[in-house]
Parts: structure tokens; sequence; C-alpha cells
């Protein structure tokens, strides 16, 4: 049977975080001609497309998060032509780039927001202006941002307040002027027309406000219900794919915060066409108690559970265990005593489940949380914000900072481990942000020479999900397995093969009573009992019929 899949279903993702992959310069942030320099390694990695996050020119108060100017690359990571030539590089690799595109705020040194400062400027509506509640005193209404505290901030020259569901740096911007539509369409089209094949869409299900009266008072992100996954919302989407993406050979995964399964099956729908997959977060969930900051026991139980459910929930997602926003996967799902076999198994899960698979720079070799030891380490603008609401709160600074060291987006933010050297390998200079002091034996240069290393096993499994379509887009169905124990097989065409992850510490009784042939493994063919499962033994089998 042909296949009949977009090509963007075929291939493996690879998300650099470019500050933090490789200086190419010396200046200690990571840059252009670094990625530049690392196509070789990706391709050899067996990956097919990258996702770059943000290199437009921004005052990075939330590390480009916040643009300033969509049509420019920040001088820190190079030039437009140095962009140019990574992606023409890119594709004569067979390589496709996608970009991040971050449309629900700007940053507030946006020149539109700049002169929207003033209250008769035509742009004060690409923005989210209103007067405060008590004579101005008060803001609009009591909305909260997702970094902590309010959403919205008081400007004295005109005396009203804007927006922001973020950092005050990062102002929302008024979706329902459709200037501001029209604005995104000629952003897309001119990324689109240099080359690159899609977009990462940042929050994208909050984009649209349907009003600013007050929210329900929640623990976070009180007023939520008046813009997560709003009709406006579903509407902008088919807008922005008749008007623009239709035109294009390309696909965009949204960054969607707080759907249902419902709402994800009809953002990635046909009828209309809005997105092609979205990331969803309830798999990131699995080990916190209402908000990230309050961690809880990882449970592998639960964390199978939410996999099982939105692979049954959605044809096709986009799944991932990383990005630059969470903890490190082998840190918080795996396990420092089994550190190789907790990596190794999952890469298993990440590469065999039915979706577009997302590694995020670092995981194919392992990297962990970082090991800082105070708060005078972290950039992240997060941290410091929610460090600074802990303070409030009657816990003690050793509390607060374990709090913050477990859950902080920084544990992803350290420099990529190239070698053992003294900058890893990353940076010839002083890095930005410091390096996880493991990289002595955690680095590319280490596993390239060992054949069963984390990252040559990685390579392994792209291989083979590359050769094996059932692995791609044979059918999911969970079978039954005991508890921690994630167990699935793949159908497609009569060929089945089954998938069996230990998720944790413990042996594991499991008998699979069939014979098989194990077609990859973290544990080598020796170690094989068809009873006993060792600590996160991950094999992939196929029946012998
Ligand atoms: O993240 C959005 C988001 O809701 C979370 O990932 C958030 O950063 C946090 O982890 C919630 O506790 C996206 C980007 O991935 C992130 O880096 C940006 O800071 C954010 O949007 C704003 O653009
Ligand atoms: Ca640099």
């Amino acid at each position: 049977m042909k296949e009949a899949l977009n090509w963007w279903q075929e291939k493996v993702v690879y998300q650099i975080y470019p500050r933090s992959f490789c200086d190419f310069n010396g200046d200690g942030i990571g840059d252009i001609k670094g990625i530049i320099s690392k196509l070789d390694y990706l391709k050899q990695l067996g990956i097919g497309i990258i996702w770059l996050s943000p290199m437009y020119v921004s005052p990075k108060a939330d590390n480009g998060y916040d643009i300033a100017d969509y049509y420019n690359i920040d001088p820190q990571y190079g030039t437009m032509a140095d962009m140019e030539e990574l992606i023409e590089k890119a594709k004569a690799k067979g390589l496709k780039i996608i970009l991040d595109l971050v449309v629900n705020h700007t940053s507030d040194e946006h020149k539109y927001f700049i002169e929207s400062m003033d209250k008769a400027s035509p742009y004060r509506d690409y923005y989210i202006w209103r007067q405060g509640k008590r004579g101005g005193k008060a803001p609009p209404n009591n909305w909260t941002s997702f970094f902590g505290g309010k959403a919205w901030s008081k400007d004295s020259k005109s005396g009203e307040w804007y927006l922001h569901l973020f950092s005050p740096k990062q102002p929302d911007l008024n979706w329902h002027n459709p200037k501001v539509v029209q604005m995104v369409r000629e952003i897309m089209r001119f990324w689109l027309d240099k080359g690159i094949a899609g977009f990462r869409c940042d929050v994208i299900n909050l984009i649209y406000k349907t009003s600013l009266a007050d929210g329900k008072k929640r623990l976070i992100l009180t007023g939520s219900e008046h813009y997560l996954t709003q009709d406006g919302c579903h509407k902008t989407l088919a807008d922005l794919r008749q008007t623009v993406l239709n035109e294009y050979d390309c696909f965009t995964v949204g960054e969607t915060v707080f759907i249902t399964p419902m709402q994800a099956r009809k953002l990635c729908g046909t009828n209309p066409k809005e997105l092609d997959m979205v990331f969803n977060f309830e798999h990131m969930e699995v080990d916190q108690f209402i908000v990230k900051w309050f961690k809880r026991k990882f449970k592998p139980e639960k964390l199978i559970n939410v996999l099982d459910k939105w692979q049954n929930q959605l044809d096709w997602n986009a799944l991932y265990l990383e990005n630059h926003d969470q903890p490190r996967s082998v840190s918080r799902f795996g396990n420092n005593a089994y550190w190789d076999e907790s990596a190794k198994m999952l890469g298993t899960l990440l590469l065999t489940l039915r979706g577009t698979p997302y590694i995020f720079q670092g995981q194919e070799i392992g990297m962990t949380n970082f090991d800082f030891t105070d708060m005078s380490q972290i950039q992240d603008v997060e941290s410091h914000n929610i460090y600074n609401v802990l303070k409030k709160l009657p816990i003690t600074k050793r509390k607060r900072w374990k709090m913050i060291k477990r859950t902080s987006r920084d544990n992803a933010r350290t420099p990529m481990q190239w070698d053992g050297g003294a900058g890893a390998g990353f940076t010839a200079g002083t890095p930005w942000i410091g390096i996880n002091s493991n990289h002595s034996y955690i680095n590319v240069a280490a596993q390239n020479k060992l054949s069963d290393s984390v990252l040559e096993y990685y390579k392994k499994l792209i291989k083979l999900r590359s050769e094996i379509p059932a692995l791609r887009h044979g059918t999911y169905t969970r079978i039954a397995a005991p508890a921690g124990v994630y167990c699935y097989e793949r159908i497609l065409n009569g060929e089945r093969y089954i998938i069996v992850l230990n998720m944790t510490a413990k042996k594991s009784k499991f008998n699979i009573d069939f014979k098989s042939e194990i077609i990859a493994s973290n544990y080598s063919n020796k170690d094989y009992n068809k009873n006993i499962l060792l600590p996160y033994y991950a094999m992939i089998i196929k029946p012998k019929i």
C-alpha cells in the first residue's frame, strides 16, 4: 500500500535553542554560524526538520520570545545573510527548517508598541490599552500573568494600562484588529518566501481575547476562560491557513496550553483547516500539583495513562518529552542511578509512539537538569518572577530554591555539551549561562566513540523509524502490562511491532509469551529474560508468526 503521509509526518524534528547550541564567534552566546557548523551532526543524527527558537531582533527579556523586529536577525545571533546561508545549506542536506512564530505578543520595544503608547496613534489599537478601575488606579480587570503577578501594567504618560499575559516587556497584540492579522500574514509570507517550511506557533491558543471581563478567581491564570482556545482563535487560524499557508508546502505546529482533546481535534481538523499538529501539555503536568512549582512524586502510571489517552484521542500527535521550557526528561521521568538505561528508555518512547517526534537539543545525549546551587546562577525571567511571588508565602529560602531548582526553565537552557573541554565545545569564551559540570562525561564527542551510547541509540532508533512504516503510521493499541510498564503495539498492513517500556527502577515480571525478535533494546540480548524486565528495560519486538 502506498504511503499517503505528509512529509512532516515522516520526519523527526530537532529543536534548537540557538542561544545555547553552538557559539561560533566566542562571545559566549550561540549563533547562526554555530548552527551551520553543526548541520552535519544533525544530518548524521537522522533528523529531517529543524525548529529554531527565535533569533529575531529582541531585547531578550524572555530570550527572544519578545520580538522587536520580525524582519531582522538579532546581531547577537548573526545577520540575515547568515540566516539565508543556514536555510540554503540545510536545504542542500535535505533538512527543512521551521521558525518560531511569536504573535500573541511583541516586545514592548517593537516600534508599533512604542507608537501605540501615544493615545492618538493609529497603532494604539494594535495592542490592548484600557482605562484602569477606581479612577485608573487599579488594573482594568483581575487577570493574572503566566509569569506570576498582574497581567496589566500602567503607562504613566497616557494614564492607561496595557495587557500582557507574560512579562510587562511582552504586550499582547489585539487580534480583533484586522490590521494585526494582516501584519502577521505579512510576517509569515516574508519567511515562507525565504524558504522556511513552516512555523511552531507560540501560545497560539491565547491570541484571541473574547472579552476583558473579570475572571473567576483561580490559583493560576485568573481570566483564562476569556482567552483560552476561543472561537475567534479558531476563526483566525483558519483565516491564516486560507490566506497564507495554503499557498506553501509547509506545516504548522501550535503550542497550545490547557487544551482538551476535543479542542485539539478541532485545531488539527480539516473542516476548516487550522493547524497541522498541536503540543498539548497534559503529560507535562503529571508530576505537578496544580502549578508547576508545586511538584509531586512522579508516578509512571500517570504518564502512561495520559500518553495513552492522547494516542487514542488524536489521529496525529506532536510527540515531545522536552523543550526549552521544561526540565530535562531523564532527570524528571528517568533515574540518575540508571541514567543510561532510562535516557534510552525515554528515547524509545518518544520515537515509537504515533505522531511526529520532537527532540530537544541535548536530549539525544541524555543531558540532565542543571547543577546550579543558587538563584544568582538563574537567568530565566519566569524563575525570578516566581521566586519573588514565593517570597510572599510562608516557605523557607531553602524550600523556595528547591522549588525553582526542580522546575526552572534554565534546566533545559544550559549549553549543549559537545565535548569535555572547558567550554564544553559550546564556546571558546565565557558562556552566557553556566555549563553543567557533567559535560566532562555527558557529551557528544565521548558518545560518538561508544557504540552503545545514548547518542548512538537515538541514531539507531531514528533510522529504524525511518525504515519501518509501521513505526511511523501504524495503528497504536495499548497492551495490558504490570504497573509502571508501558506496552503497546503498532500495526500496519499486517506488520506488527510491540514496544515494551519498563518505566520504573524495579524489576518487573512480564511474560511475553510468543516467539519474537528484539529489533532494538537498551539492554543486550544476554540480559533478555522473557519473564523479567530489568529496570528501565526498553525494547521493540517483532513477533514471529
Ligand atoms: O511558552 C508558553 C507557556 O505557557 C509555558 O511554557 C510557560 O513558559 C511556562 O513554562 C508556564 O509555566 C511559550 C514559550 O515556549 C516560552 O519560552 C515563552 O516564555 C512564552 O511562550 C511567552 O512567549
Ligand atoms: Ca556567538
